[in-house]
Parts: structure tokens; sequence; C-alpha cells
């Protein structure tokens, strides 16, 4: 068997991503480079938390864990935490990780009772051997380790779930994360996960992700986020990236490891998402018809980029001076 020489392999590479139309990596926030980037339009009001923290002396790790708390405790987002949309047997299940770029990670699937699963991820990157516990070994860390137990399931997830059973029928919805409707905070729309890249002056990153999952999932089901290489991956010297969508999509390619990778052989972050996505799409072809994932990117320069299946896919972007707005990702698909 040949194999390709390594430059050939990164010829491929860089000319599939450059395919790409409107593929550009968002440089700066007027000029200066990003700080933390998370994904979707609640991004925002999580950087905010992290850059404060930052701001006040905290790590990154501490401004990572600060914005994921964000959205783990905000009763109107019904995947992150409280109030999460509960799997098929009516259970709220938390899959949440934490990094560094110094090799320092923690993880936990099918938490439950527990609200802040990012800081029991942290908990057991912290005070374990392991970088990853699961279902009732995490939730009883958890309560060893001091944090409250917590229903999670609310009247307004739980009325969904009751809705949802009348058809059974599960069909992820493409950018539900962003389709948040303040009137009908109980709706099925109103789902959503979080994932966060942070950075420091000197190029130092981490990053997190925290979720509960695809709504009405089976029970036991783990996806992407709390998974290192999939759902998050940083490295020192690279860069990090981030997940978000279908979940089993991203496991697939090992998908943020990949972004990672291309942003090694020196894509840029934006490029280096639609290498990713571009694979999901010939590799499954008419399988991911209407499914959504997503990639955001952040390198050491602090340059950020995203690509995504489907338009719809947003996420913030801070820069050192605390200004952040929310951009819009560039999609394979039209729709
Ligand atoms: C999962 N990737 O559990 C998560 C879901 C998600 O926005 O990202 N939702 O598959």
């Amino acid at each position: 068997m040949t194999m390709p020489s390594r430059r050939g392999a990164l010829g491929t590479l860089l000319a599939g991503a450059g395919m790409a139309t409107g593929v550009r990596s968002v440089a700066a926030i007027r000029g200066e480079p990003a700080t933390m980037v998370s994904t979707w339009d609640f991004g925002a009001a999580a950087n905010a938390a992290g850059v404060a923290r930052l701001h006040a002396g905290g790590s990154l790790l501490d401004a990572v864990e600060a914005a994921g708390r964000v959205a783990e405790a905000d009763p109107a987002n019904h995947s992150v935490g409280y109030s999460g949309y509960p799997d098929r047997d009516g259970r709220v299940t938390l899959d949440a990780v934490i990094m560094d770029d110094a090799g320092h990670i923690g993880a936990v699937a099918a938490l439950e009772d527990t609200t802040h699963a990012i800081s029991v991820a942290r908990a057991v990157m912290e005070h374990t051997p392991h970088v990853m516990l699961v279902g009732e070994g995490a939730t009883r860390f958890a309560r060893d380790r001091g944090f409250p137990a917590t229903t999670l399931l609310t009247p307004d997830s739980e009325a969904a779930w009751r809705e949802w059973l009348k058809t059974s029928t599960y069909r992820p919805q493409a950018n539900i994360e962003n389709q948040r409707r303040p009137a009908a905070p109980g709706s099925a729309l109103d789902h959503d996960t979080i994932g966060i890249l942070a950075r420091d002056a000197a190029g130092r990153i981490a990053g997190g992700c925290t979720t509960s999952g695809m709504a009405f999932k089976m029970h036991g089901r783990v996806g992407d986020s709390p998974i290192v290489g999939a759902g998050l991956y940083v490295e020192r010297g690279v860069g990090g990236a981030t997940a978000t969508g279908v979940g089993e999509e991203v496991v697939r390619i090992a998908g943020a490891a990949r972004v990672v990778a291309a942003m090694r052989h020196g894509l840029s972050p934006a490029a280096a998402c639609a290498e990713a996505v571009r694979h999901i799409a010939s590799l499954r072809g008419d399988a991911i018809r209407g499914t959504q994932v997503g990639f955001l990117a952040m390198d050491v320069r602090g340059r950020v980029g995203a690509f995504c299946l489907l338009p719809g896919f947003t996420y913030a972007v801070t820069g050192s001076t605390g200004d952040t707005r929310v951009v819009r990702a560039a999609s394979l698909f039209r729709g």
C-alpha cells in the first residue's frame, strides 16, 4: 500500500478546506485577538462571566468553569444543567468536560441530580486519578464532593417530555439551540449545549463543554460533549476546538481533535472547522441530511473560526477588552 506523503496529505487537506465558500476566520474584535469564545447566542452571557473571572485574577480553567455555570444555572435554557430536557425515560442526564493545555482533563457523563456538571468534571480532574466518571458513580462522586442534590426536571421540561411521549419520535432538530422562546420557556425548541474556549495573553488555552445532550435520547446515551477529542480538544501551541449539534456525527470523526490537528498543520481556525464538516458530509452522504453539526475553533494567536453543516449556527466572540459579538458561522449546505 502506498502511503500519501506528509506533504501530499496536507495539500489535500488545504485544497478541500479552501473550497468552502465564505470561510473566514474572525481575526479579532476591532483588531484585537479573542480571549473567549462560546457556542450559540447565549455564549455571550457565558463569555461575560468567564472574562470577569479572568479580570478578577482567575485562571483559564476558572474562566471556562464560570462560563459553563452560567448556562447550567439558566432555567430558561433547557439543555444545560437545571431544567435540561430529559431522556426518553424522563431522567435528566448531564455530560460535561473541562481541560487545559497541560494535559489536565476531567469529565462526567450521564450525571444526574446535580446542576453544575462542569464543576463536577473539574473535581474529577482535580480530586481523582481518573479522567471520566459516568452514571451512578459520577452522581455519587458529586454528592461526596458536596455538590447539592437538585431535581433538574422542572414542570416545563416535564411537560415537554410528556408531549414528546405522545409520538415518541426521536428526530433531532437543527439549530434548536438558538430557537429560544421567551414566551414558552418549556417548549421543545429550547435546547442548548455550550462549548467554551478561553485563551490568555501568553497563548495558553483551556476549554469546556456542558450539556444535557439530545432531548429524549435513550437512557444511557452519551454524546460528543464529554469526550476529549470529540466535543472538545485543546493543544498547547496550537489552539482549541469545540463542537455542537448531533454528537454521534462528531464522535464518528473525533471532531475536535481533527480540527486542532488541521490547525497544527497550518490551517486557519475557520478552514480547519470547514475541513472537519466536509469530512462528515463525505463520510455520511444522505445519512446526515437535515442534521446540524457545528465546530468552533480558536488558535493560540486569538484567531477564531467556525463552520457548520446547516445555516444557523452562531457563536460569541469576546476580545481582550471585553467587547463581544455574536457571529453567524458559514455552512456547507444552504438548508
Ligand atoms: C450531544 N452535541 O449530546 C450534543 C448536543 C448539542 O447543542 O450540542 N446540542 O450530542
